[in-house]
């Protein structure tokens, strides 16, 4: 049984919980372009601190950033076996993507949708989500402190 007591270590990790952080396009540009609408907080400092979140609490926490519809669903059906919930902000596939909703569908764990802008104070075109009404919250207009909420969340509901 000595030897065979250093496979501890993964059990032990294979029960921590896992969560995936997904940005959608063009949420790469953070802290370069239009900073009075989005803010100056760069997509790394704001994974940096997701990752310290989890880590706080024992749950490893995996950043993505796609700029395309088809690679968010690809990436999205491959992690859905691996994670227990998702923080998603879809970016502008917020209010056209049918198949971002279905591929979060598809991975039966709970996601929570998260937006840096209170998109119901900007164009009505941005009123509609395709995801909200799936999601199981939704957190929005706080910035780069959306997404810290949006995990708290996600985080307290998966115990
Ligand atoms: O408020 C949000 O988080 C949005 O998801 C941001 C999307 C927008 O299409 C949604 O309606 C609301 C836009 C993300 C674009 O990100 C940029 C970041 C810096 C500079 C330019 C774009």
């Amino acid at each position: 049984m000595s030897s065979a007591s250093s496979a501890a270590t993964p059990v032990a990790d294979s029960t921590r919980r896992r969560v995936a952080i997904v940005h959608g396009p063009n949420l790469n540009l953070l802290g370069s372009r239009e900073p009075e609408k989005y803010g100056r907080v760069t997509l790394t400092e704001i994974d940096e601190r997701l990752r310290a979140m989890g880590a706080a609490r024992e749950v490893d926490v995996e950043c993505i950033q796609l700029n395309g519809e088809g690679e968010l669903v690809t990436w999205i059906q491959q992690a859905g076996p691996h994670v227990d919930g998702f923080v998603i902000n879809p970016a502008a596939y917020t209010h056209t993507s049918v198949a971002i909703r279905d591929a979060l569908l598809a991975t039966g764990k709970p996601f929570v949708e998260v937006h840096l802008t209170n998109v119901y104070a900007r164009e009505p075109f941005r009123h509609h989500s395709f995801l909200s009404d799936v999601a199981l919250g939704r957190v929005m207009g706080f910035g780069a402190l959306s997404y810290d909420l949006g995990l708290t969340g996600l985080l307290d509901r998966l115990g």
